[in-house]
């Protein structure tokens, strides 16, 4: 497991497979000095570590957890069950459905236990999704958030905008 000073997002994924996807999140939490942990836990294959992981996740300070999963993508759901702080769900492209599958599973939660599902392999989105909701209470977050967004008008106004 990798683990910054003073951590304030865990990023989760199924499989040792799903790391180079989600090594975007950390990128982007990276860019805005965001601390993170990173593990690897199947919500299939090792279903009480999991749950022991997540039951440590607050008492160490963390705020939101990213979970990346394919296939019958159980993981961010499971976290969000056994967790109140917000859960953002990767899901990853691969497998007969190529992500299909893994998009339905984590998108289609049941009513009071949500998981905001960003797009197929979109780790990077998660990463700024957990920036904005940690940045609802700490105003130098904020700022470069809105930088972050500015440098989107800028590159428009250039024309190097795709
Ligand atoms: C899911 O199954 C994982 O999240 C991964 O995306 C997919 C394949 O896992 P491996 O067979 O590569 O371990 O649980």
């Amino acid at each position: 497991m990798a683990v910054a000073a003073d951590p304030k997002v865990a990023i989760i994924y199924g499989s040792p497979s799903d790391a180079n996807v989600m090594s975007k999140a950390g990128a982007m939490l990276d860019r805005f000095g965001v601390g993170y942990e990173e593990v690897s836990i199947s919500a299939h294959r090792a279903p009480r570590a999991l749950v022991e992981w997540i039951s440590g996740l607050a008492p160490r300070g963390i705020e939101v957890i990213i979970a990346g999963a394919g296939l019958s993508a159980a993981l961010p759901g499971v976290c969000a069950a056994h967790s109140s702080m917000p859960v953002i769900g990767v899901p990853i492209k691969g497998g007969a459905l190529d992500g299909l599958d893994a998009l339905l599973s984590i998108s289609q939660m049941p009513p009071g236990v949500p998981v905001a599902c960003v797009g197929l392999d979109n780790a990077t989105n998660a990463a700024v999704l957990a920036v904005q909701i940690i940045a609802g209470h700490d105003p130098s977050l904020r700022t470069k958030l809105e930088e972050f967004k500015e440098s989107f008008e800028q590159a428009a106004e250039a024309g190097l905008a795709r």
